[in-house]
């Protein structure tokens, strides 16, 4: 709400006092409710504490005072032990063709029904207040409200994941968090002991691959795809199981950022992913993801050159293609950041009656941590009260009390079997969720690990060897950066010599890069296989040619032409990009005298923040601000990181003669406006070994 004081009335500062009977600031009037206690009191003074004297000590008396210090103190609750950095929205699901051969659930059987959802992308290694640009895995999850209960796909934007046992998973993620000792790094993998676990567990490498290419530095969460990892199962009316990958496609593709541009977005706008899904929503650009499932048998399974039970095998999309069968749209940003984002509690075991679990062990210990975490960290066993929890059909049972019930049962039944209340809630076989009457084995109990998990090097290798030069590039890079960050040389070593056994070229660039010798490879425990491409695991190679969502930056200052602003902004937003004014100050007088407000000052709105950029600035503009680096750097970054860029006459005169800005196709004068347009919807990549040393 638009507060109407004047905060330069010297008034405010003084000390109205309510004993004396002075008129406290900030008094309810007309329309605006009355600010009350917790118990509805109303309160006469929010400013003021209750004294004795205007100079004397605050009283204990004061509960108005006592109970907004006591509620503020509180506010916090633990930040999820993983996945603390995230963002979310609301949206709507609607299948688009029928899976009602494989399934009973009704999410996944009727055509065109609108399910409410409410999804959350986050980061996995960092606190709730790091940055949205790390190297790091990506969490997306999704609540489908369904109106046979609540669906959770909680997944993730790489299809693979670290670990094969769940008994792992803490040793994981000790090893990625900050080092107990010292607190830091925040938000990396770029340090000693994730290297070590990693080099001592050679299951992750598939993972680790995913997390050095550009998978790992998404654009936005929009060019993000998901994937659920593991195997479900479908079940139909008989009983009978097909197993399921889920997979969720990005209308506009997958795109990524480049190492050094997440870098310094992560200090220019630590929020650049969130603020983007935020801005996207508020201007009707919704992002939009396909819904699409892997479908298979066992006996399909059993021809698989991996274990499909195996979190870290994926299945090749050539293998079994992606079926498409729904969209989500997500349109609505949350009114309360605490309240829906802080307190969604998603659960892998959270499935309606169709759709039920595989053997995987990693999704097992899934199934029980994440309703465990949430006791900790949403207070007790109501959780699911709270409303982005709730699901949004009929629901009912017996359970009772605890920490934060809100329910009021108005019964003296709470129990089964009962006699006295014949209409209380009862289960309903016909109705009701079932598991698959899988046959067991009758193996022999004990801590396994199934041989068919031993091959840990087939898939990353054909992930390397999928990619195009550039993104194998890009990965080499990312290997020597994080291990350059490594200090103890044993623990280098021994990552080097996995990745003889993944690609030998690999390996070597990256022991070129660090400077060190190739020590001698492990013997893998299974053979490598050389599996077919796929080139559905590429960045870069399948990122789509279009400025849809994407932002461009316009540079702009007192006296620049206002129909050249106009032409280039009219054009980025025909083509489907958003647009933001830079500018020297907040304001600028254009050509026609009329005052613009900028969106960003140029020293806080580098080019990383853009995926094209244009200057449209007059020649004592620019003279000024060939003097100031941030200036310098926009144009500079622009050009490192293979944007487009155009520029007015007195920006090439004055800026780019200052900087090593080559004039080569993306970088274009502002009268060739089309070639901008059609340059911005890509990056020209082939400047990018010409402006970095990549290994
Ligand atoms: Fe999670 N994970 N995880 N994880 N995970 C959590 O649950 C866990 C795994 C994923 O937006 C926690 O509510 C174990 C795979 C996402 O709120 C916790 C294992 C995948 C989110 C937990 C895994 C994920 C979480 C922390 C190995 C991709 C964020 C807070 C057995 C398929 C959900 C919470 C959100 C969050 C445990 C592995 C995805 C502690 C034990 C594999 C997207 O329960």
């Amino acid at each position: 709400m638009k507060n109407n004081i004047d905060h330069s009335d010297p008034a405010l500062n003084m000390n109205p006092s309510v004993g004396n009977g002075g008129e406290p600031q900030f008094q309810a009037d007309g329309d605006v409710p009355n600010l009350t206690t917790q118990q509805g009191v109303v309160i006469s003074d929010n400013q003021n504490s209750l004294k004795a004297g205007p100079r004397g000590p605050t009283l204990l008396e004061d509960f108005v005072l006592r109970e907004k210090i006591n509620h503020f103190d509180h506010e916090r609750i633990p930040e999820r032990v993983v996945h603390a950095r995230g963002s979310a929205a609301h949206g709507v699901f609607e299948l688009t063709e029928s899976l009602a051969q494989y399934t009973t659930a009704k999410i996944l059987t009727e055509v065109g029904k609108q399910t409410p959802l409410f999804t959350r992308f986050s980061t996995v290694a960092g606190n709730k207040g790091s940055k949205d640009t790390p190297r790091d895995v990506r969490g997306f999850s999704v609540k489908m409200y369904t109106e046979e209960g609540n669906w959770d796909l909680v997944g993730n934007n790489m299809p693979i994941f670290f670990i094969q046992d769940a008994i792992k998973f803490p040793d994981l993620i000790h090893a990625v968090k900050p080092e107990p000792d010292r607190g830091f790094p925040q938000a990396a993998s770029a340090h000693d002991t994730f290297w070590d676990f990693v080099g001592l567990s050679p299951e992750t490498f598939h993972n680790v691959m995913w997390l050095m290419s550009d998978r790992a530095l998404p654009r936005s969460f929009g060019m993000m795809e998901g994937f659920g990892i593991h195997s479900y199962r479908l079940l139909d009316k008989d009983g009978k199981s097909t197993f399921m990958r889920y997979h969720w496609k990005p209308v506009l593709g997958v795109q990524s950022l480049t190492w050094d541009e997440a870098v310094k977005i992560g200090g220019a706008d630590p929020d650049f992913n969130r603020r983007d899904l935020f801005e996207a929503i508020n201007m009707g650009d919704f992002p939009e993801w396909e819904f699409g499932v892997q479908l298979f048998t066992e006996e399909e399974a059993n021809e698989f050159p991996f274990d499909h039970l195996d979190a870290t095998k994926l299945i090749p999309e050539e293998l079994v293609p992606v079926k498409i069968v729904g969209k989500m749209t997500l349109n609505r940003y949350p009114d309360n950041f605490f309240a829906e984002t802080e307190q969604v509690a998603f659960c892998p075991s959270h499935v309606p009656p169709g759709i039920d679990f595989s053997n995987d062990p990693l999704l097992h210990g899934r199934l029980f941590s994440y309703l465990d975490t949430q006791l900790t960290r949403l207070g007790g066993p109501n959780f699911a009260q709270i409303p982005i929890n709730a699901p949004k059909c009929p629901f009912a049972n017996n359970q009772q009390d605890g920490y934060m019930q809100m329910a009021v049962p108005k019964t003296r039944v709470l129990y089964e079997p009962q006699s006295l209340e014949p209409t209380r809630p009862r289960a309903n076989f016909k109705q009701g969720f079932k598991s698959f009457a899988e046959p067991m084995d009758d193996g022999v109990k004990g801590r396994i690990r199934s041989e068919s998990f031993a091959d840990h090097y087939s898939q990353p290798r054909m992930f390397f060897r999928s990619q195009t030069p550039i993104e194998q590039a890009h990965i080499a890079t990312a290997f020597a950066f994080e291990l350059g960050k490594v200090d103890t040389a044993h623990v280098r070593t021994r990552i080097l010599g996995h990745l003889i056994n993944i690609d030998p070229d690999l390996a070597d660039r990256v022991a070129t890069a660090l400077g060190m010798a190739l020590p001698e490879a492990p013997t893998p425990l299974a053979p490598i296989i050389d599996m077919p491409p796929s080139k559905a695991v590429q960045t870069i190679g399948i990122t789509p040619k279009s400025l849809k969502s994407r932002m461009i930056g316009i540079l702009v200052g007192d006296g620049s032409s206002k129909a050249e602003i106009e032409k280039f902004e009219n054009a980025a937003k025909a083509a489907g990009a958003r647009v933001k004014i830079v500018a020297p100050s907040k304001e600028a007088v254009l050509d026609d005298g009329t005052r613009i407000q900028a969106d960003e000052r140029v020293a806080g709105a580098p080019s990383v923040l853009f995926d094209a950029v244009v200057s449209i600035i007059m020649p004592d503009v620019a003279k000024k601000l060939a003097m100031d680096g941030n200036t310098l750097d926009w144009f500079t970054d622009a050009f490192n990181h293979c944007k487009a860029i155009a520029y007015c006459p007195a920006t090439d005169e004055f800026i780019l003669s200052k900087v090593a800005v080559k004039k080569d196709d993306f970088v274009t004068p502002i009268k060739e406006l089309d070639t901008f347009i059609d340059n911005a919807k890509t990056r020209l990549w082939e400047r990018e070994p010409q402006v970095r040393d990549l290994a």
